[in-house]
This record gives structure tokens, C-alpha cells and sequence, in this order.
């Protein structure tokens, strides 16, 4: 009688979890990075940024300008003509502590998935922001969004909208054209000519 009770427990408590689950996934979304807890750089940092040519990039938490959460990532940048940057967040990059997702690649079922979903607060400085996202076989796929807003916005960006990167790859990409899964990396570049600062939060995957 005594494990027909505990059963008697357990099977309503497993029921609910698993209709939990059930209504989790017919969201058709992950919540792939909030920018929670330490923003930090370098090599021991938990975001992997960096510029060249002339621009400049620093990235601060900001528990003020948030959409999601107790905070956003904050990007300060001096985006200078010919020069170039990255913030990136992911897996395999040179900063481990950058993979930082709140799932894992390998954990994350990609066919559920055709888009990619997340809120920028826009400065309305005119230039162009893109997004990258890097496939299983180090390929830059990339999209682009006219900062021509202020305020928070949310972008729902099909994965198919990306295109490879034409003006770079990294030496070992696979270059094959083909947008190859897990996903492991996503990263964010202010283009020329522009100053000022954006704010990124609650990045997640979604079917649209
Ligand atoms: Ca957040
Ligand atoms: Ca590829």
C-alpha cells in the first residue's frame, strides 16, 4: 500500500511536468541568452568582443535600459570607416566563458526552430547593425537592421533571411553555403560611421 500511495503521489506530479513540457514546446520558443548575471571581457570574460581599425567597442550590464530580466547587454560603440567589431556570445570561441546560453548547442533541437527573435533598443544613429550567427562548420551567416528607431523593438529574423558573409570568413569555415546545424555562436556589429551606445536582451530561438 505504501508505494501504491507513493505512486498515488508521483504520477498526478509527472502528468503536470509533462503537460508543462507539452505547453513549453507548442510555444515554439527558447529563451537562448537573457544577458543575466556578469558581463564582463578578456580572456577569463563572459563576452567575446573586440574591434580593429580605428573602432572601439566596451559592453557593460545594464540593470536600467532593460526589456527582460533584472538587466540587458549594453554596447558602447565608436564604429570609425574601414574599421570593424564584434560582440559575441556562443560556443568555441576564444573567450570560453562566452558560452554562456541558457541551453547548450548540442542540447537544442533545431528543427523545432526557423527563427532567430530578440529586442534591440535602437539610437536611431542611421547605420546599420548585424546580426551574425555561425553554423556547425564556423560559416558567418549574416542579417542587417537600420537603426532608425528609438526605444526598445523587437527583430524576428527567419534563419533563412541570412546570408554567408561575402567580406570575411574565418580561416577553417566550411564555406559550403549551407546553414548547417547546431548554430553556436551569435554575434553583433554596429557598422560605419557611428557612435553611440545599444542595448541587447532576451534573445531567443522561435517558429514563426
Ligand atoms: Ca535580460
Ligand atoms: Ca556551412
Amino acid at each position: 500500500m505504501r508505494l501504491f500511495k507513493g505512486a498515488g503521489l508521483i504520477l498526478p506530479i509527472l502528468f503536470l511536468v509533462s503537460l508543462g513540457i507539452a505547453y513549453a514546446e507548442s510555444e515554439g520558443e527558447l529563451l537562448l541568452d537573457d544577458f543575466e548575471g556578469v558581463i564582463s571581457g578578456g580572456l577569463e570574460g563572459t563576452v567575446d568582443y573586440g574591434s580593429g581599425n580605428g573602432s572601439s567597442v566596451g559592453v557593460a550590464a545594464s540593470p536600467e535600459v532593460k526589456y527582460h530580466g533584472q538587466q540587458s547587454l549594453e554596447v558602447s560603440f565608436d564604429a570609425a570607416s574601414g574599421g570593424y567589431m564584434w560582440v559575441a556570445r556562443g560556443y568555441g570561441l576564444d573567450v570560453k566563458g562566452a558560452g554562456a546560453w541558457l541551453v547548450e548547442p548540442k542540447d537544442i533541437n533545431f528543427s523545432k526552430y526557423n527563427a532567430v527573435a530578440f529586442y534591440i533598443y535602437g539610437a536611431n544613429t542611421g547605420i546599420q547593425v548585424a546580426m551574425d550567427l555561425v553554423d556547425s562548420g564556423s560559416e558567418y551567416w549574416r542579417a542587417l537592421i537600420d537603426d532608425t528607431f528609438t526605444g526598445w523593438k523587437e527583430f524576428v529574423i527567419p534563419f533563412g533571411d541570412f546570408f554567408a558573409r561575402g567580406d570575411w570568413q574565418p580561416q577553417g569555415a566550411d564555406k559550403n553555403a549551407e546553414f548547417n546545424f547546431p548554430i553556436r555562436v551569435f554575434q553583433f556589429e554596429p557598422l560605419p560611421v557611428g557612435k553611440g551606445k545599444f542595448y541587447f536582451d532576451y534573445l531567443r530561438l522561435v517558429k514563426k
